[in-house]
Order: structure tokens, then C-alpha cells, then sequence
């Protein structure tokens, strides 16, 4: 399918009404930004638009509260940061075959839409959008800032990651010229949690185990810790950082048990050793290159050794 150019995307969006954006379930700072966002700058140019969500976590209702919410049928599909259908979650049966725009930023889309818009050189959605709206002269206000911030900055790891561009900052700055809250949402997403979620750390740092002569580690977050500990998705987002913060690891792995024998599987490496994607797409998944996913089904020993054997094939 040809890529859709931004002139293309802005006709669309304002010939069009009554939009609902979806996003991916497990939903993160830049789906949800994203998300958000483009609800504000629809508002703006006076269409109505609600965000469709798998249920948005405590720490993105922030994002959420800046959205009028908004009564109407429905005319318009549009799906952000959603790579493939089936990352819609509960919202699969409703939405799918169903969306008229796709706009993302992974590399591989596969998602089935009327009209694309996928540049996997952005290093967020948010990134995409923010040059879109730029290019509609849509007025950059506080609120979408603080979304599209909040994006820009997830999804690069608070501009830590190998996918921050020169461009990522200037995109960065120019936001928070206009307005956005740069230090209570990077403090909001990077250096707070509960004491649910410090406690839940503490157990899983004891669950780590190292193969391929340390360059590989994995933790896990079984169904019986998780029912234990009282936890929910709040607490286990952002697990998948540790392995790979330990030393000499080049791909970091964690499991987390979605339901009895089901784990949803996050891959973090060093490219330079092992692309993510690629090891995640052999079992089903895909992603980005330092950063995929992918669900294995079986016990908690099966998944870990299945893994373990992947990573002596690939290092
Ligand atoms: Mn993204």
C-alpha cells in the first residue's frame, strides 16, 4: 500500500467527522498520547472525536482529563502507535477491518486500513503527529503538548534510546516552548512508583538468571507473584527496562504470566548483538529493533528454556 503524504492526511481529516482513534491495548505513553492528542487537534479544526482505549492506567489519566469527552455515532476510524490489529486488545471485534487511517511508526504495520501513514524513522507516533499537525496549522496548545510530550519522551526512554534523533529533540524543545509540563511528566513516568511496585522489584530482582555467559538475563512475573503481591498492569509496566540495565547483558527478557500459561514476553537488546524484532518475530511477535514483544504459551520453565534456546542460537 503507498504511503499516504501528510497533505493527503490533513484533506482526510478535515473532510471527515465523528472519529474515534484507537489504541493498543496495555496502552503506553505514546499510544495514549498520541491518542489524546489527535482528539484535541480534531477539536480544534471542529470535528468530534473520542479516544478508544483498553482502560487508561492512573498515571496517564493526566492525558485524559485534557479530552472533553464527546457524544456522537461514530463515522471515523483511526488507529495511532497500533501495529497490527491484534494489539487492539478487547477492542479487536469491534474495530477490526474497520479503520479508514493507520498512522505508526513501526517498522512492521500490519494493520489493514483504508490509508496509511507509517515512517518507522520516527522514534515516537507522537513524533509523527506533532509534524502532521505542524503541517495542518493546527496550533500547538499546552494540552496537546503535554500529550505529544509525553509520547516523545516514553518512547525514547526519557531521550535515552538509540532511536533519539536530532529531530526527536528539536520536536522535544519545540514542545516544551509550547507549553508542556517537560519535568512533572518525565518525573511522573520515570522516577515514581508505588510501594506496590517497589515491593513487586524487590521479589523480582530475585528471579533473575543469566545464560549465554551473561549476556543474556531474564525475570519473570508469574501469575502466583502477581496474585501474591496484589498487582496490576500499573505496577508491572516498566519491568522489561531491568535485565538489560545489568551489566554485559545485550538482550534482557522478561515474562510476564497474562493467564495460566500465557506469557507475554518483552525483548530489550543491544542491536549491535541482537535485533529484538527478529528474535521476537520467530516466535509470532515483532517490534522494533531494541525493543519487541511477543507471547509464548506454556509453563513458566518451557517458555524460559524455548527462550534461552533462541537466545544460544542468535548470540
Ligand atoms: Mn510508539
Amino acid at each position: 500500500m503507498s504511503q499516504a503524504t501528510f497533505e493527503q492526511l490533513g484533506e482526510f481529516l478535515r473532510s471527515r467527522d465523528c472519529f474515534e482513534i484507537l489504541t493498543h491495548a496495555y496502552p503506553d505513553g505514546d499510544t495514549l498520547g498520541s491518542g489524546f492528542a489527535l482528539a484535541l487537534a480534531l477539536n480544534q479544526i471542529g470535528k468530534r472525536a473520542r479516544v478508544i482505549t483498553t482502560g487508561v492506567p492512573k498515571n496517564f489519566e493526566f492525558l485524559s482529563r485534557l479530552v472533553p469527552a464527546q457524544d456522537f455515532e461514530a463515522q471515523t476510524v483511526v488507529s495511532v502507535d497500533v501495529a497490527d490489529e491484534k494489539l487492539l486488545g478487547d477492542n479487536i471485534e469491534a474495530y477490526e477491518g474497520r479503520i479508514d487511517l493507520c498512522v505508526d511508526h513501526h517498522a512492521i504495520n500490519r494493520v489493514n486500513a483504508k490509508q496509511k501513514h507509517v515512517d518507522p524513522h520516527a522514534a515516537s507516533n507522537c513524533e509523527i503527529l506533532y509534524r502532521l499537525f505542524r503541517f495542518m496549522d493546527i496550533e500547538i496548545t499546552a494540552d496537546i503538548a503535554d500529550c505529544l510530550y509525553t509520547g516523545v519522551s516514553t518512547d525514547t526512554g526519557c531521550f535515552k534510546y538509540g532511536n533519539t534523533t536530532p529531530e526527536t529533540l528539536r520536536i522535544a524543545a519545540d514542545l516544551i516552548e509550547a507549553g508542556a509540563k517537560a519535568p512533572a511528566i518525565n518525573k511522573a513516568m520515570f522516577d515514581t512508583k508505588t510501594r506496590k511496585k517497589l515491593r513487586l522489584e524487590q521479589e523480582i530482582y530475585a528471579t533473575i538468571e543469566y545464560s549465554a555467559d551473561g549476556r543474556c538475563a531474564v525475570i519473570a512475573a508469574p501469575l502466583e507473584l502477581q496474585r501474591r503481591l496484589g498487582v496490576g498492569d500499573g505496577e508491572l509496566e516498566g519491568l522489561a527496562s531491568i535485565p538489560r540495565s545489568i551489566e554485559g547483558v545485550v538482550i534482557g527478557i522478561t515474562l510476564r504470566e497474562k493467564t495460566e500459561g500465557e506469557f507475554k514476553i518483552s525483548v530489550r537488546s543491544d542491536k549491535n548483538f541482537v535485533n529484538a524484532a527478529e528474535f521476537c518475530r520467530g516466535f509470532g511477535g515483532g517490534g522494533h529493533a531494541e525493543a519487541a514483544g511477543c507471547t509464548i504459551i506454556g509453563s513458566l520453565d518451557e517458555v524460559k528454556s524455548r527462550l534461552r534456546a533462541a537466545v544460544d542460537e542468535v548470540l
